[in-house]
């Protein structure tokens, strides 16, 4: 643990520019670094773990995520990612729920050669983690048309504008340097001490929420006039997800929409929200630092004003915007002409070769053969582009061939659903989520099957912890983890991630969840209104009626 003298504010402003004890640490001979080393190499994108299965020894490792702004990258930065899973990780890549990749197992001494490779591929992972803005989220779907492209290279401009200007990342990792030199430290931004915490931010197309725009720090949705030229964007502020258990201060908030501004305003919009964050937010206490907190406390109204001082030009009222849906870009999608995506779901966003499923070898020869361009998506999935229409039936033959199941193989609660790693790599986690979930679809899907309701598509996310990095807050069902093989049942956020989900029963185990869901799922099979979906259903039916009546049924499996 850090001593109060160390405080993580004190480590960032006096690092000079995130480099403190690193380039020293890094060449020693311990195969960890001290606790101050290890705060900083979170902004560097690296988190030092232990093998949590492990028990009483710290076989420690790196989890390493790489930043790729929209969830883009070129073959060529793909099968980069691909050969260090191999030459340096645990043969696996993850895709994130914010369209990056992670590595996990990587070794101290193997950093460097891991990172340096990664920016000869020019991929970085500087930002991807740490108080500072993180890998900017942007709809995916890859498209010939000029507008829509317009709102991804914004996003990826909007990336480039809030990058930190430290030159300690390239000088550590990639020059190899022992002593990192002050100069560059400069940062105009955020400052000698960074943000009070992280900040995400998401840009959303109208009317398609794959992006889970409310959950961000600043979510921008993009609004085009009637002949269809992207205008401006709608600002969000506020989202956040995480919380903990028995602290009621801390809280899950969905962002407010605060006004509009025009396509060339908005990068200045948001540095602007950016400097109120680094100007207001909590420098004592870490679990009240996020911007939600600024906005909780003190009010939208407060906040508008606050922004409206920063900013040289007006902030306008919201323009109308359609309803949002979530489009999660799987299967085959017409990209332009003679041209062509297809979108793989990755359960739970695990690249790996199993027996018989050899995704990760199906992908690769793909991804190499026709060099294809790669998308990740908010769901932690993986879009391949620029198909052509002769090349469709190849590289269909050759996934088949790898065993790779494709969408239509994929029943929809599976399809929809998301866990984070949780057990053996993140030090957070209380609970399973990734490595069970999986098989807990499999019930899921037995049980729908059971109850005449096999293609329902809900939405099921899993996390190990509060701190909802699955975002289940917005899912129709959440299973957060609690204790050990224990959960809270969350239920009733909206499947386009425009309400959050609320607390329904507590201290459920593991093997219960899906038995303490079933009564429900026929109850609603039952009684539900057209078109209604389970979690407009249960939010409407009142979670204390929803008691009763399983209490009543005497239905009621698990939970206090
Ligand atoms: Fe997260 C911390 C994994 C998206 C909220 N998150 C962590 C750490 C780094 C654990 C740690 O601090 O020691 C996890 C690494 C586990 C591992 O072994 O890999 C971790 N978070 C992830 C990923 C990989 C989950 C996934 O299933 O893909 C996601 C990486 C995204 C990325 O590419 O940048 C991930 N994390 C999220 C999201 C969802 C989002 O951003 O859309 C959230 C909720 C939104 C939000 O930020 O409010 C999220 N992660 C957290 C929090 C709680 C933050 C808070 O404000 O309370 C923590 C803990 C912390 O920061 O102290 C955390
Ligand atoms: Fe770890 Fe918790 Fe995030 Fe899961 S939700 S990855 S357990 S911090």
């Amino acid at each position: 643990m850090l001593s109060k003298k160390q405080s993580l504010e004190s480590i960032k402003a006096e690092s000079s520019g995130l480099s403190g004890p690193l380039p020293t640490e890094l060449v020693n001979e311990e195969d960890h670094f001290t606790e101050a080393a290890k705060q900083l190499l979170k902004f560097h994108g690296i988190y030092q773990q232990h093998d949590r299965d492990k028990r009483g020894v710290k076989d420690y490792s790196f989890m390493v995520r790489t930043k790729l702004p929209g969830g883009q990258l070129t073959a060529e930065q793909y099968l980069v990612h691909d050969r260090l899973a191999s030459q340096y990780a645990n043969d696996t890549l993850r895709i994130t729920t914010r369209q990056t990749f992670q590595f996990h197992g990587v070794l101290k001494g193997e950093l460097q050669a891991t990172l340096r490779e990664l920016n000869s591929a020019f991929v970085t992972s500087l930002g991807a983690c740490g108080d500072i803005v993180r890998n900017v989220m942007a709809c995916p779907a890859p498209t010939d048309d000029p507008q829509r492209t317009a709102v991804q290279d914004f996003a990826l401009h909007l990336s480039d504008a809030l990058f930190p200007r430290t030159s300690a990342y390239h000088q550590i990792w990639v020059d190899g340097e022992q002593m990192v030199e002050d100069k560059a430290v400069e940062e105009p931004l955020y400052g000698k001490s960074y943000l009070p915490r992280k900040f995400k931010i998401g840009v959303a197309y109208p009317g398609d929420n794959c992006v889970d725009v409310y959950t961000n720090d600043v979510g921008l949705v993009a609004i085009f006039d009637e002949d269809d030229l992207l205008t401006g964007f709608n600002v969000l502020v506020g989202g956040g997800m995480g919380i903990t258990h028995q602290n009621e201060e801390t809280i899950t908030r969905l962002g407010d929409l605060v006004g509009y501004v025009e396509v060339d305003q908005a990068v200045d919009l948001v540095k602007a929200i950016v400097t109120i964050h680094r100007d207001f937010g909590d420098r004592e206490n870490r679990k009240h630092a996020r911007l939600k907190y600024i906005l909780h406390d003190r009010g939208v109204e407060w906040f508008i004003n606050e922004l409206r001082q920063r900013l040289a030009f007006p902030l306008q009222a919201p323009r109308e915007m359609p309803e949002f849906e979530v489009e999660d870009h799987m299967g085959w999608n017409a990209q332009g002409e003679d041209l062509w995506y297809l979108g793989i779901p990755v359960e739970n966003g695990r690249i790996a070769d199993w027996d018989g499923y050899r995704l990760r070898s199906g992908l690769r020869k793909v991804i190499e053969r026709f060099n294809l361009g790669v998308r990740l998506t908010p769901q932690q999935s993986i879009l391949l582009t620029s198909i052509t229409t002769a090349q469709r039936p190849e590289v269909e033959a050759i996934l088949r061939d790898h065993g790779v199941k494709l969408v239509e193989d994929f029943s929809n609660v599976r399809r929809y659903s998301l866990a984070c790693p949780a057990l053996p790599t993140c030090g957070l986690a209380i609970t399973e989520a990734e490595r069970v979930l999986p098989s807990i679809m499999t019930e899921f899907e037995a049980t729908l099957s059971e109850l005449g309701i096999p293609d329902e598509a809900l939405s099921v996310r899993m996390t190990g912890c509060p701190n909802g990095c699955a975002r289940p807050y917005v899912a129709e069902i959440g299973f957060v983890g609690r204790s050990l093989n224990k959960y809270t049942l969350f239920l009733g956020g909206k499947a386009n991630g425009t309400r959050l989900a609320r607390p329904f029963l507590d201290l459920v185990e593991g093997d219960q969840l899906v038995p303490t869901l079933r009564p429900l799922l026929a109850y609603y099979r039952d009684t539900h209104q057209p078109e209604e979906s389970f979690g407009d259903f249960v939010t409407r039916l009142d979670f204390d009626a929803l008691h009763q009546y399983l209490a009543a049924e005497n239905l009621l499996v698990s939970g206090d």
